[in-house]
């Protein structure tokens, strides 16, 4: 098949989700269009029948912010009509179904069809904002195939968009070959003594992860065994996190490693990981640190008991149910599927 992929470039599940479903697709011999602003950040290296088509936006005095939709819905529309796109999929869903939209209205070629993947915070906190409700409710209902990353995220899509049309519940997926036990590239005497516990956490730092709560349980931790926090990712909340360490007096415990492109390298070395997020529709994070072996504490209530089982085998469990094999086989089948109507 000829697949086009859009997604965010920066660090995040949704990007990595893409990125690592079009590597798999790749591998299979499909050809794969990525379509985005820039490389996907896990997109590092060449790989036979994957392609990427930049995005350019225009500045002009006139624009306070350039227009991407409408720039990445030209791109989409010369890109399924250069390489015959018969896929276009689509993760997140603000605005990259609606540039799809805008894409299909716009190509004088075969009509591609388009397929949405709904990640998280598109449903829960920003498309059920107001000022974008509607449009992201027009454009899931004008995909040709809708997918959630949970059935806690599918239920939550159902409910705030009254959507009736059908939702494919598909996992996400690591890669066991890359995830794995024996996967570190550190050692763990990089970061802790001995005797000391290592706590991880891996995020885009924004409010819904709570960031707060992480360094407040690990302080209760770190009072009963002496433990090392490490923190991997950056965004917003990053100074709020580096404050309340500095309040906690934990200057000495708390290791701010930045984004990282190889978690694998580091996750092993951990004794658990931590996840109390708000929200969080499937915690591709947690799923990675299970994969390495590592326990993972998260809230409930949320996409993530859909990933964690309570006193069971982790690795064992996350491979049974989510290896790459097996989900990249259930997007094909998929696509097979709308492509047939
Ligand atoms: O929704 C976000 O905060 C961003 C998004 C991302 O791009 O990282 O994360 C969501 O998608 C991931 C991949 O499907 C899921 O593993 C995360 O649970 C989800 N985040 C939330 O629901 C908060």
């Amino acid at each position: 098949m000829n697949i086009g992929i859009t997604c965010y470039p920066v660090a995040g599940g949704s990007g990595i989700v893409a990125t690592e479903l079009g590597q798999q697709l790749a591998t299979r011999g499909h050809q794969v269009h990525f379509i985005s602003y820039a490389l996907p950040f896990r997109l590092d290296k060449f790989q036979p029948n994957l392609y990427f088509h930049g995005v350019e936006t225009t500045a002009y005095p006139l624009f306070q912010h350039p227009p991407y939709t409408l720039s990445l819905a030209a791109k989409m529309a010369e890109v399924i009509c250069q390489f015959n796109l018969e896929i276009l999929h689509v993760h997140y869903a603000i605005p990259h179904a609606t540039s799809a939209f805008l894409a299909k209205q716009l190509v004088t070629c075969e009509v591609p069809k388009v397929i949405t993947t709904l990640h998280g915070t598109d449903i829960t906190l920003v498309g059920s904002d107001p000022s974008y409700y509607d449009i992201t409710r027009f454009s899931i209902n004008a995909s040709d195939g809708i997918t959630a990353v949970s059935a806690y995220l599918a239920e939550e899509t159902r409910r705030t968009f009254k959507i009736e049309k059908a939702i494919a519940v598909i996992h996400n997926f690591f890669d066991g070959a890359r995830f794995n036990p024996d996967s570190m590239t550190c050692k763990r005497r990089d970061f802790a003594d001995d005797k000391e516990f290592v706590v991880a956490h891996i995020s885009n730092f924004r409010p819904v992860k709570r960031i707060i709560d992480v360094i407040d349980i690990f302080d209760r931790i770190n009072k009963a065994l002496p433990s090392k926090l490490l923190l991997i990712g950056e965004g917003p909340d990053a100074i709020l996190a580096r404050r309340q360490v500095g309040k906690k007096n934990l200057n000495d415990r708390v290791i701010f490693l930045g984004n990282q492109d190889r978690v694998e390298a580091i996750l092993p070395a951990a004794d658990l990981f931590l996840l109390p997020s708000e929200e969080e529709s499937f915690g591709l994070a947690a799923l990675e640190a299970l994969a390495c072996g590592v326990p993972v504490i998260g809230s409930s209530g949320t996409g993530l008991t859909e990933v964690i089982e309570d006193g069971e085998e982790a690795r064992r469990l996350s491979d049974e149910k989510f290896n790459a094999h097996k989900i990249v086989n259930q997007y094909e089948d998929f696509y097979r599927k709308v492509l047939n109507g």
